[in-house]
């Protein structure tokens, strides 16, 4: 079968929701608009400003023309920009396809004179397809409910770092609040039409609880993006009740790793004395039934390959190879949001430990860490920050020479097509998480490489480890053995070296985002066929078809017909965290 594309799951989705409208939910918000100060030629005019920097990679920021009232004040405009998680540009393909409604967090300055009355704005805003919700949240909303539960107690918490955890009554309540909020949103945009609800992530756990109450009946499913901690650590959280029994508001829970998986259904065994067949993935509590599963996420390979192999980037990889700093013969990367789950410490460690070892790679290997700024107002983030820049002052006084230094940092936010340059040219990236529910960078990192020259070294404890069999798997806790793995990997035969990057690119370029995307519908479309199921979840189809059709399509009839990988349910322990 070929590979899953936008444009295949675009023409899928219309027929899988019927006339169900998809309703997807998450904090961050596929388009924003934001103030700029700029001199208009014409209030109202559509004279083209200068062409952004990576505009041509469809990533860039745009004059905002249509549907805005005030569209210049004082001689600023309003502009808009999409982030290029790979999330919201994985999902807004869907979302043109299927005209359903986004709800998001407005958090763009110009947010607020862009909507309607009813908080609406159709996007894309160059080409309306579908309609952006925005909600509203105060700034004692975004410091409580985002950087405090979100992201000081659930962040840490599933990713095994008690000693970053804050349990805080008042984050907990404005976590309450805000997803409260979504929640209503969420089911005033239902309305009485058929709709299927898709809530994303970490930041709204109560979301599918709170809808379930006002709307019994409604198809609920979540996707978990972050990893779910084992029962010993969940079990820390003074709120470890209210969040289980609240996802289990949703009919189907997705995971990234079936371990994370069998996590969760311990912990609601264990919490709430849910029954769980661990065979199947179902738990059942208080009457109703979740089903849990495993779904890998990944990227737009094709678009990663397409952005690399581009003019341009060939064209910026000549320049950047003529500095001095990017002019050794090997060349590492890094690339990560700036957050301690990430394992940059120990990996720059590794790197003094490879070049105090081996001294003559000094002066023939630079190491280029690029580090996005992140939840900036959170302690343990500015503490990771100053040990990352201490370390990389020290390194670089100890092995720097001849006006150069082997860590070339980059703390900054960057557009995809510098990313893909970097991608490109490194001979080894680094991704040495301590625990990461996937980890997008590696996957780009292998769509990049074009001439099939880097090696990956990856984290066992990234959830990407378990897919990417080619890459040197390496325990970020064992400063020595990622020494050795770097040189190793400098050292390998080219022919090794492509082998195992073609190993690699094949992988992902069968399992795309949209591959990811067509599996969790298809495990829909199974489970509204399974004879237990509730009768709820089997209406979203069944309702809308033809008597005697059934809500067979492709991807399900290829995946029974044993052409494709059937999602696992979640009930064996295949990897190895702890
Ligand atoms: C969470 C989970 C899971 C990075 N620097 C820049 C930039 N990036 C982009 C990358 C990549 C994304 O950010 C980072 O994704 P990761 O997966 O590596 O990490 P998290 O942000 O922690 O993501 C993770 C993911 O959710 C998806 O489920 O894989 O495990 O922790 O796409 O390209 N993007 C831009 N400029 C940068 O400088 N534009």
């Amino acid at each position: 079968m070929p590979p899953w594309t936008a444009t295949r799951i675009a023409e899928h989705m219309p027929r899988f929701l019927c006339d169900a409208r998809l309703i997807l939910v998450s904090n961050r918000a596929p388009y924003i608009h934001r103030w700029h100060r700029s001199a208009p030629s014409a209030p109202g005019g559509g004279a083209p400003l200068p062409t952004p920097r990576g505009d041509a990679d469809g990533w860039g920021v745009r004059r905002f023309l249509s549907q805005i009232s005030r569209p210049f004040q004082n001689g600023n405009a309003i502009r808009w920009s999409r982030p290029t998680g790979g999330l919201t540009s994985a999902l807004d393909p869907v979302m043109q396809a299927c005209h359903g409604t986004w709800v998001a967090w407005g958090s763009g300055n110009a947010d607020r004179d862009t909507v309607d009355a009813q908080n609406h704005v159709r996007v894309p805003p160059d080409n309306p397809q579908y309609t952006l919700r925005r909600v509203w949240l105060s700034e004692a909303q975004v410091r409580g409910f985002y950087y405090g539960f979100a992201n000081s107690a659930l962040w840490p918490l599933c990713h095994l770092h008690l000693e970053h955890v804050v349990f805080n009554p008042r984050h907990w309540h404005y976590y309450q609040e805000v997803n409260a909020h979504f929640a209503r949103v969420v089911a005033e945009e239902c309305g009485n039409t058929p709709a299927l609800v898709w809530i994303q992530d970490y930041h709204l756990a109560l979301c599918p609880a709170y809808l379930r109450r006002c709307l019994p009946a409604l198809a609920v499913m979540h996707f978990w993006h972050i990893p779910w901690p084992p029962w010993e650590v969940y079990r820390t959280c003074p709120w470890r009740r209210e969040l289980v029994e609240a996802l289990l508001g949703n009919d189907l829970l997705g995971f990234h790793l079936e371990q994370y998986g069998h996590n969760f259904l311990q912990c609601t065994e264990r919490v709430l004395g849910a029954s769980v067949d661990y065979d199947t993935g179902v738990v059942e509590y208080q009457g109703r039934k979740t089903w849990v599963r495993a779904f890998p996420i990944s990227i737009d390979a094709a678009w990663w390959t397409r952005l690399a192999s581009g003019r341009h980037v060939t064209r910026r990889i000549a320049r950047l190879r003529a500095q001095p700093d990017h002019a050794f013969p090997l060349l590492g990367l890094g690339v990560d949001r700036l957050d301690y789950t990430k394992g940059i410490v120990s990996r720059l460690v590794a790197i003094e430990r490879f070049l105090e070892k081996y001294p003559e790679y000094q002066g023939r290997f630079g190491f280029v860490q690029i580090a996005v700024p992140s939840r900036t107002q959170i302690r343990g983030y500015c503490q990771v920050k100053a040990q990352v820049e201490a370390l990389i002052e020290r390194i670089n006084k100890r092995f720097g020479m001849a006006g150069t230094t082997p860590i070339h940092y980059r703390y900054e936010h960057l557009e995809p097509a510098e990313l893909a340059v970097y991608y490109r040219m490194a001979d080894v990236a680094m991704v040495t998480s301590l625990y990461d529910g996937m980890n997008l960078v590696a996957k780009e990192f292998v769509a990049a490489q074009v001439e099939r020259r880097g090696v990956l070294i990856c984290s066992e404890f990234a959830g990407a480890a378990e897919e990417l069999h080619s890459a040197l798997l390496i325990n970020p806790y064992d400063v020595e053995g990622m020494a050795e793995a770097l040189k190793r990997t400098l050292e390998m035969p080219a022919a090794e070296k492509t082998r195992r990057m073609a190993r690699l690119q094949t992988h992902i370029a069968e399992h795309n985002i949209y591959k990811w995307l067509a599996d969790i519908f298809a495990e829909l479309a199974r489970l509204q066929k399974e004879p237990r199921v509730r009768p709820v979840l089997r209406q979203l189809g069944a309702r809308h078809l033809e008597p005697g059709a059934e809500v067979y399509w492709e991807v399900l009839e290829s995946q029974e017909a044993g052409m494709g990988r059937p999602s696992a349910p979640v009930h064996t322990i295949t990897h190895g965290h702890h």
